[in-house]
């Protein structure tokens, strides 16, 4: 019983702690991932706070979602980045003065009355829409939150299915590393080499204001994101040109999560949702397609300018665990490829390293490239309860929820030793510890 309450102490703790930080990152209508290095509203942290903030503040996670969706431009792309009006110019790069959406934007429908970045990030709207109604019903009905944002999310995935399946065979595809949202995972680094960089001198990174040169991406890296994304503003925001696209198992087995949540949205809202599910499993067959690869037990990215599956392992590539529909014969060699010596769940890592541990990029410091992350443990915890590994999904939430709290809601850890990299108070950290708190 003492240990029972001690346990119960210390999750409290947890709680009002991860709230704190919740709280000192509102802006009054959607949260910031990080006060200094990210003060502005990034598309797939709002959807992972929103799922946290649903247990406290069941309003303001609706707000979170709404004051995304109401920057979503007319041809159903929601933005990558919200710009905040009040936030000084140079504060984060690159700013709205290099995306200039109004003006950039304008034939692809960008809003007039914000400021946004052209890029997109991956789909969990849907599921943290979804998720939000769930818990408050009441607040939800009231508000006519569902009736709300059914029709933007419906249009967003519209436009990735019919805009962004570049490679034809039904998937979506990311023009960006910034939009997979691992930014310099090892993954990219071979579609990454073809482009040329923009020279260092012609922009200026604020990242580095507050984050260790060393825990963040290069500057090569910086020149190749700038080139990448200057070239797709050039174009209008215009898809199907670009140098770089990539299909990625992550942010397709997203789309397809989300579709299914869309479906329990129709449904609820009294509509048809047999298209959606279909639509769904459809998806589903194409990531099993394109993307699975016997030999690496794994899902991996696909190269539609190089040609071919990339052969680097990223976290990305276990991903699909969370989808219920995944055929048993994958589910049980992604569990072995993420207990086993890549990533190596629970004998060498307590938490799932963003980056195969044998692979030659592996750095456990360097962004992308090895450390753990929250959101992909999250993911990841779920993929395991579904498909029946409820012992290491527990060890996997324990060790979540410990090393969130112990490092003051750090934006990502070394996976061997749990010690703090990047922002500290970092929203989607404290928003899912939470959530797998309750
Ligand atoms: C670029 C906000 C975002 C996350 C991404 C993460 C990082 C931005 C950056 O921060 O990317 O979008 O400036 O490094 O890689 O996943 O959404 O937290």
């Amino acid at each position: 019983l003492i240990a029972r309450a001690a346990q119960h102490e210390s999750r409290c703790r947890l709680c009002s702690r991860a709230a704190r930080v919740l709280d000192a990152n509102w802006t009054g209508s959607s949260t910031v991932p990080s006060r200094r290095l990210y003060p502005h509203q990034w598309s797939w942290d709002s959807a992972f706070i929103a799922i946290g903030l649903r247990h406290l503040w069941p309003l303001r996670a609706q707000t979170e979602l709404e004051t995304l969706l109401a920057a979503q431009w007319a041809d159903g792309r929601v933005p990558h980045i919200v710009f905040n009006p009040s936030v000084p110019p140079g504060a984060y790069f690159p700013g709205p003065g290099f995306w200039r959406s109004a003006t950039a934007g304008r034939a692809a429908g960008a809003p007039r009355t914000v400021q946004t970045s052209g890029i997109v990030q991956p789909p969990v709207h849907a599921l943290a829409a979804w998720l939000v109604h769930r818990a408050d019903p009441g607040l939800s009905a009231a508000r006519g939150f569902l009736a709300r944002v059914y029709p933007r999310l419906a249009a967003w995935h519209r436009y990735l299915l019919h805009r962004r399946d570049l490679g034809g065979g039904g998937l979506v595809c990311v023009v960006h590393p910034w939009e997979q949202g691992m930014d310099n995972s090892p993954c990219w680094d071979a579609p990454l080499a073809r482009i040329t960089p923009a020279p260092a001198r012609s922009f200026r990174r604020a990242d580095l204001d507050h984050g260790a040169p060393e825990d963040r991406p290069t500057d090569l890296d910086y020149g190749r994101y700038v080139r990448l994304a200057a070239d797709y503003r050039d174009a209008g925001y215009a898809d199907g040109h670009g140098e770089f696209a990539v299909e990625d198992p992550a942010f397709n087995a997203l789309l397809v999560a989300s579709e299914h949540a869309l479906a329990l949205i129709a449904s609820e809202l009294g509509a048809t949702a047999t298209a959606r599910h279909a639509r769904a499993e459809r998806l589903t067959a194409a990531l099993v397609d394109r993307l699975w690869s016997p030999e690496a037990g794994m899902f991996l990215c696909r190269d539609l300018r190089g040609g071919g599956l990339l052969p680097e392992r990223g976290v990305a590539g276990l991903v699909p665990l969370l989808l219920p529909s995944l055929p048993r014969e994958l589910a049980a060699p992604l569990v072995r490829t993420l207990t086993g010596p890549h990533f190596g769940l629970g004998s060498r890592t307590r938490l799932v390293p963003s980056y195969d541990l044998l692979g030659e990029a592996f750095d456990p410091h360097r962004y992308w490239r090895g450390p753990a992350w929250f959101n992909t443990g999250w993911l990841l915890e779920r993929g395991l309860r579904l498909h029946g590994e409820p012992a290491t999904a527990d060890a996997l939430r324990g060790a979540l929820l410990e090393l969130a709290e112990a490092t003051g809601f750090a934006e990502y850890v070394d996976p061997f030793t749990g010690e703090a990299c990047g922002a500290s108070g970092f929203g989607w950290t404290a928003a899912l510890a939470l959530d797998l708190h309750q």
